[in-house]
């Protein structure tokens, strides 16, 4: 069993309600366990800013899947909620980031993890620190270190 933690993210038609369903959806993961989830956030848009602000939080859950299993799974999850594919960093009704899958550092032509944004984000940082503050990175590197570096622009929790 490994901890994998899952960034998730929207922007489109009832941010709020992708999220919360998204999560659900993560409970049922095969050969998966959900075991934490943060709170909801309220996050600037990274990239285009002529979109919306993003609903964004964490989830870890371990699990039996291989990571390019897993992101099927959650590639399967986004096609539920419509996902379309128009814009790089464009708006989305649900954006499933695989951020982190064990100690593992895994780089092929489908994933690259941990992501490679991630100690860059506010909306993923937060709620990491929030779930685990004492996570390591695989290149050991901690989260308190990242949060101290990863500029916050306005992040603020909705759901406390
Ligand atoms: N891929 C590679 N590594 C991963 C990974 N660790 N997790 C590949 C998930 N996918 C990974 O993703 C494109 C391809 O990345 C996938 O087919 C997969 O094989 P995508 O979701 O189709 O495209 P994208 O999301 O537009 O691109 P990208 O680079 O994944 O963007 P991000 O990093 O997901 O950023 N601002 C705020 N405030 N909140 C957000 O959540 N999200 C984004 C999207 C931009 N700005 C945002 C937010
Ligand atoms: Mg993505």
């Amino acid at each position: 069993m490994v901890n994998a933690y899952i960034g998730l993210g929207s922007n489109l038609d009832d941010p709020k309600k992708h999220v919360r369903q998204a999560l659900g959806e993560l409970k049922q993961l095969p050969r998966s366990q959900l075991l934490l989830s943060s709170k909801l956030y309220l996050s600037k848009p990274v990239g285009p800013q002529d979109q919306d602000d993003f609903v964004n939080a964490v989830a870890m859950v371990i699990t039996e899947l291989e990571p390019l299993a897993l992101l099927d799974e959650l590639q399967a999850i986004e096609q539920g909620h419509q996902r379309i594919r128009e814009r790089h960093w464009g708006p989305r009704t649900l954006d499933l980031d695989l951020l982190l899958f064990g100690d593992q550092s895994i780089n092929n032509s489908r994933l690259t993890v941990p992501h490679v944004e991630l100690g860059n984000r506010d909306f993923v940082v937060g709620p990491l620190f929030e779930l685990c503050p004492g996570l390591i990175l695989p290149n050991g590197t901690t989260l308190q270190e990242l949060l101290q570096q990863c500029p916050i622009d306005g992040l603020i929790c909705i759901d406390a």
